[in-house]
């Protein structure tokens, strides 16, 4: 996969040089390149903002520096069926989330466009949907100071479901928001640590067993920390066997979504 950073702060994406995404570069799974958006300006004093038209806080980035950088980005891109997907980190954008991870590991080509201070003029944005599939995406409902980090976090979140990026792909099946619920906890040695015991059903070799234990750690926490996931489970996928013990552990389905009725 291809990825393009414009960042007016491009050492912020050193940290792609690191751990999983860095190796995955190393190998030659990922090309990421990160571009400099000053290096796209004429003036002397290499200006990417300017005030807002109709007044208010802050300041605009200029169309012509962004418009510069993705054209040399494009003119660049390798040979591909599809245009590239050109991802602007905003939170005015469509909330990130894993399905979205996973729609963004299939495409040849991604790039980011990191705003700062108040966003990038609209028209800079608009004149892009010519060259690219054009995505406004945010990271959840607080504000960054630029995208910058919002890239850090969906490159190492897209980077991983990329075949050959994790060392074991089998870690991405039982991972939280795999299957639309978190995941259950998880211990290692000693057995006994400062009075608190490992429980005891991990013990016991019962691999039957284990995995009923883990489903059920996964409603009773995704109910306690996101109660909104829990509501979205499809209820009519689950199996009589999870029914039943659902029902046990103080779950029902309640107009065909799934409830905690005692704690
Ligand atoms: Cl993607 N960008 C910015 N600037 N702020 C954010 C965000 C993105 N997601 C949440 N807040």
């Amino acid at each position: 996969m291809r990825i393009d950073v414009v960042s007016i702060f491009p050492e912020y994406l050193a940290a792609l040089d690191l751990s999983l995404i860095g190796k995955a570069r190393q190998d030659g799974v990922l090309d990421v390149r990160v571009h400099d958006l000053r290096s796209f300006t004429t003036d002397r004093h290499r200006t990417v903002d300017d005030t807002p038209y109709g007044g208010g806080a802050g300041m605009v980035m200029k169309a012509e520096p962004w418009a510069q950088a993705l054209e040399a980005v494009l003119a660049e891109a390798p040979a591909a069926p599809r245009r590239p997907t050109l991802v602007v980190p905003s939170p005015a954008g469509a909330v990130f989330d894993q399905a979205m991870a996973h729609e963004f590991a299939d495409l040849d080509h991604l790039v980011f466009a990191c705003g700062r201070y108040e966003g990038i003029d609209e028209r800079a944005i608009d004149w892009a949907r010519a060259g690219f599939d054009v995505r406004p995406v945010s990271l959840g409902d607080y504000v960054l100071n630029g995208g910058e980090v919002a890239v850090l976090a969906m490159v190492e979140a897209v980077g991983r479901l990329i075949p050959g990026v994790v060392g074991n792909p089998e870690s991405l099946v039982e991972e939280s928001h795999a299957d639309g619920l978190l995941e259950y906890p998880v211990y290692t040695k000693p057995s006994s640590w400062r009075d608190r015991d490992v429980p005891e059903v991990l013990l016991s070799g019962n691999h039957a067993r284990i995995a009923q234990w883990r489903r059920l750690e996964q409603f009773h926490r995704t109910a306690d920390r996101r109660p909104d996931l829990l509501a979205a489970v499809d209820t009519t996928a689950l199996t009589k066997a999870e029914l039943k013990a659902l029902r046990e552990a103080g779950f029902d389905v309640v107009d065909g979504r799934l409830t905690r009725t005692t704690h």
